[in-house]
């Protein structure tokens, strides 16, 4: 492949967008305010010993109230974009039927704000927060999920089309039915090979029938789907560990933008999920798409498990890797790779969605963040997407996670990944060195055009 653009000075084509990402469970709080019921999630934190220290999304960042400020942080970083996510049970607490006009109210002041702000809005339909109401009634697993997505789809459309464009269907559809249905580090926390292939499956086609609801009630959208992508290594050079490897890789990499957007599951996991699959199905799930959302923070590598669900397990990087606080491996050659590898297997333009480091940051005596590290790990990944976008790569867009520290899943709030440091018990909000080094980088880059 070859460059398909010029580029400026600064290694980027004209009009590259920059911006950061987050996600409604991890920074909105307000769990009960204005009528949201529980979503998976909030079950989850009530649960014995599912989050480190016992954390709870409950209050988070108080984003819920407190977006009038997060906005203007965004703002003063010269942000191009702002990728958010719709709590689904906030706007159908019960995930169907009952509206809840309270809850729709918000997105309508924060998607005002975002626009006032001279941001443009990128909607993500599913960050992970299913309505508990539907998981009682079966959750991804069950087949009618796939329509309880599009109705939901579709009342966001309506209710927000005229004024946001960029839309995603779902954020990370590997990550949340692999720990959800096989892992036991997501919700709803089930281990059984039967209900993690019916959830991939019903996932693939409520992606595709979202896709038709956007394009249908959204005049001009511009629509895509966020993956997770990382290349999968063996832990040890094993053929018990290949196999492994190449198995999680199948699931992580492949299972969901193979079918929707090149027709057909991987090899690896076609036959499994045979069963599951009805006449017409392939078709409805395979749309090609506006664009693909890339979700990448480093390499993962597996080990072979004779007791894990399907035999492989989540292995530990090399001892000698280099590595974030928070142990994720740093590895910014793989993300030039991907970068190139996607561009040549999917065809699409890619938006960088998300990428940033976890930390353990702290406010110091002079009441600033030095978060170096962070500073390192996105030069590095910024430099990597410029190799890969000399080489091809058509890459349009880069969105650092997160805005925010915030509610980091199983790991609650110790993982730290914000450009902006947050208080959690006062609430007040820090911009660190990087939140400074990202507005300066994009000034620097747009100043190239
Ligand atoms: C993403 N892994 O999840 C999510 O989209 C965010 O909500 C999350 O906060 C962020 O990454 C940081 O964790 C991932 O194990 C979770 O490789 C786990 C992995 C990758 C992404």
């Amino acid at each position: 492949i070859a460059p398909s653009r010029p580029l400026t000075a600064a290694g980027y084509p004209r009009g590259f967008k920059w911006g950061v990402s987050t996600s409604s469970y991890q920074i909105e709080g307000g769990h009960d305010a204005d009528g949201r019921l529980p979503s998976i999630w909030d079950t989850r934190c009530r649960m014995q010993g599912k989050i480190a220290n016992g954390d709870t999304g409950d209050v988070a960042c108080d984003h819920y109230h407190r977006y009038p400020e997060d906005i203007a942080l965004m703002k003063g970083l010269g942000l191009d974009v702002y990728r958010f996510s719709v709590a689904w049970p906030r706007v159908l607490p019960k995930g169907k039927g009952r509206v809840n006009q309270k809850g729709l109210d918000f997105y309508d002041r924060l998607i005002d704000g975002v626009l006032e702000a001279g941001i443009e809005p990128w909607l993500c339909l599913y960050h992970w927060d299913l309505p508990q109401a539907l998981d009682d009634l079966g959750g991804w697993p069950a087949r009618d999920s796939a329509g309880w997505f599009a109705d939901y789809a579709a009342l966001c459309c309506q209710r927000y089309g005229d004024r946001v464009k960029h839309w995603a269907t779902f954020n990370e559809f590997a990550v949340f039915t692999l720990f959800g249905y096989c892992i036991d580090w997501s919700a709803p926390g089930i281990t059984d090979r039967e209900a993690h292939l019916k959830a991939i499956h019903h996932v693939n086609l409520a992606h595709g029938m979202g896709v038709d609801v956007i394009r249908d009630l959204v005049p001009g959208a511009v629509v895509g789907a966020v993956h997770n992508r990382q290349v999968v290594w063996p832990e040890k050079d094993t053929d018990a560990d290949r196999r492994a490897a190449a198995l999680l890789d199948a699931h992580w990499n492949k299972a969901f933008p193979d079918p929707q957007l090149l027709g057909h599951y991987p090899d690896l996991i076609a036959e499994s999920i045979a069963p599951y699959v009805k006449a017409g199905d392939m078709a409805q799930i395979c749309r090609r798409t506006d664009w693909f959302g890339l979700n990448h923070y480093g390499p993962i590598f597996a080990k072979d498990d004779p007791n894990a669900t399907w035999g492989f397990h989540w292995g530990a990087a090399p001892d000698d890797a280099d590595k974030s606080d928070i142990g994720w491996p740093i590895w910014p050659a793989a993300f030039r790779d991907e970068l190139i590898g996607l561009t040549k297997t999917y065809k699409l333009p890619i938006y960088v969605t998300e990428n940033g480091m976890g930390g353990n940051d702290k406010v110091d005596d002079k009441g600033e963040v030095n978060d170096a590290t962070r500073i390192r790990y996105l030069t590095l990944y910024t430099d990597a997407m410029k190799e890969a976008i000399a080489a091809g790569a058509d890459v349009r867009g880069y969105y650092v996670w997160s805005l925010l520290d915030n509610f980091e899943w199983g790991t609650g709030y110790q993982n730290r990944f914000g450009l902006v440091h947050v208080d959690y018990e006062t609430q007040k909000r820090t911009a660190k060195a990087s939140y400074a080094w990202y507005r300066d980088y994009i000034k620097a880059a747009r100043a190239a055009e």
